[in-house]
C-alpha cells in the first residue's frame, strides 16, 4: 500500500515535470543518495530475512519503475526541445553561400588584364614607374629634345616648381615609354616587357581625354628584327581580337624614338555599322611601332652597337572600345553605375589565354 501512493506520486511528478530541470529534481527525491526509494532500501539491513526478500524485491521494482519513467521523460523532453530549436533556429541551405559581387571590372583593367595574359604568353614582363616624371624621362631620353616640334604636340601638364627654382619642371607623363626607359636603366638587355598605365595630356573632346591609358611594349636582343615586331604584333592582334586570324598592314611612319617607324592598320569591315577583325575591305589602325632608335638605347645606358630591338605602343581605352563595342570615350571615365554594370565584367572571370581572355 506504502509502496503503490509512492509510485503514483513519483511517477505524476514525472510526467508533470515541464523541463529537464524540473525533472533532474524529481529524479534526486526519488533515487539521488537521500532519496525517498534510497532511504527506504537502507531501511532493508534492520529487517528479519524473510521479510527483507519481499520489501527488496518490491523495492527494486519501485525502483526500475520509477527510473524508465525518468528516462522515457527525459527523451521526450530532449525531443520537444529539440522540436522547439529547429522551429526558430532553421537556415536555408540552398541559398547561395557568398552573396553576388555588387561591382564589376571596369573595361579599361579588363583589357589592360588581357592585355598583359596575352604578351606574359610570349615572355613579356609587366613594368611600371611613376606617373608624374623628369622631363628627361618623358622626352630627352626619347630623342625629344627641348626644340623639338613634339614637344608641343604633346599638351604636356607640368608640375608647379618652388619660387625660384630653376631646374625644369617635372611633368605629368604623356606616354609610358619613360616606364621602358627606366626598365632599360635598371634590367639592362636582353630584356622583354610591356608597361601599361595611365599617361596624361592636356586635350579634352569627342576622342580625347586629359588621362587615358597606354600600353608599350619593347623587346631587346643581338638580332631582333622588324621581322619580330611584325610576328609579335600579329600573334597579339589575333589573341586580343579572338578571332582565327588577321591580317596587319605596316604603313611607313614616323616618331623620334624609332627607326625605321611603322603605323599599323588592321583588316577589317563595317558592314551593317558593326566592326568585324581580320576580314573586309577596310583597315583600321592600332598602333604605333618600329626599331627603337640607337640615341634612346644609349640614353637608357645600353650599348646601341651590341643591342637592338623593337617596340611599340597602344592606346589602351582605343582597343577597348573597338573589341567591346563601346561608343563613347567619354563615358569611360564618368563613373556612371548603369555605364559601369551594363560594360563591366565579372570580377570571378580572370582572363588567361589557355581559358578564354573574355568568355
Ligand atoms: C602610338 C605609338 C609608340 C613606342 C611607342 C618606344 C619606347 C621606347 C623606345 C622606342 Cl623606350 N619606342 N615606344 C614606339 C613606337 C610607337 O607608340 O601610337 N602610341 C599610342
Amino acid at each position: 500500500m506504502e509502496l503503490d501512493a509512492l509510485r503514483n506520486r513519483y511517477l505524476a511528478a514525472v510526467s508533470g515535470a515541464g523541463d529537464e530541470a524540473a525533472l533532474e529534481d524529481v529524479r534526486l527525491a526519488a533515487l539521488g543518495k537521500k532519496g525517498e526509494i534510497s532511504a527506504l532500501m537502507a531501511t532493508l539491513g534492520k529487517m528479519e530475512p524473510e521479510a527483507r526478500k519481499a520489501a527488496g524485491a518490491a523495492l527494486n521494482v519501485l525502483k526500475d519503475e520509477i527510473d524508465a519513467a525518468l528516462r522515457a521523460k527525459k527523451a521526450a523532453l530532449s525531443d520537444a526541445a529539440l522540436d522547439a530549436r529547429l522551429a526558430t533556429e532553421w537556415l536555408d541551405v540552398t541559398l547561395p553561400g557568398r552573396p553576388r559581387p555588387r561591382g564589376t571590372i571596369h573595361p579599361v583593367s579588363q583589357v589592360t588584364e588581357e592585355v598583359i595574359a596575352i604578351f606574359a604568353d610570349m615572355g613579356f614582363a609587366v613594368a611600371e614607374g611613376p606617373q608624374v616624371e623628369s622631363d628627361w624621362h618623358n622626352f630627352d631620353a626619347l630623342n625629344i629634345p627641348p626644340e623639338h616640334p613634339a614637344r608641343q604636340e604633346h599638351d604636356t601638364f607640368f608640375m608647379a616648381r618652388a619660387d625660384g627654382d630653376i631646374r625644369p619642371p617635372h611633368v605629368l607623363r604623356t606616354h609610358t615609354s619613360p616606364v621602358q626607359i627606366r626598365a632599360m636603366e635598371a634590367r639592362g638587355a636582353p630584356v622583354r616587357i610591356i608597361c601599361p598605365g595611365r599617361v596624361y595630356r592636356m586635350d579634352m573632346d569627342q576622342t580625347h581625354t586629359p588621362m587615358f591609358h597606354q600600353v608599350e611594349g619593347l623587346a631587346l636582343g643581338h638580332d631582333i628584327s622588324m621581322a619580330h615586331l611584325k610576328w609579335t604584333l600579329e600573334e597579339f592582334c589575333r589573341a586580343f581580337f579572338e578571332v582565327p586570324s588577321v591580317e596587319l598592314r605596316f604603313r611607313a611612319s614616323h616618331f623620334p624614338f624609332t627607326e625605321p617607324s611603322a603605323e599599323v592598320d588592321i583588316r577589317c569591315s563595317w558592314a551593317g555599322g558593326q566592326l568585324k577583325i581580320g576580314e573586309g575591305d577596310s583597315w583600321l589602325e592600332i598602333l604605333g611601332s618600329g626599331m627603337v632608335h640607337p640615341k634612346v638605347l644609349a640614353a637608357g645606358g645600353i650599348d646601341p652597337t651590341k643591342w637592338q630591338g623593337f617596340a611599340f605602343g597602344m592606346g589602351i581605352d582605343r582597343i577597348a572600345m573597338l573589341k567591346y563595342g563601346i561608343p563613347d570615350l567619354r563615358a569611360f571615365f564618368e563613373s556612371d553605375l548603369r555605364w559601369l554594370r551594363h560594360y563591366g565584367f565579372s570580377a570571378l572571370d580572370m582572363p588567361t589565354v589557355a581559358g578564354g581572355l573574355s568568355r
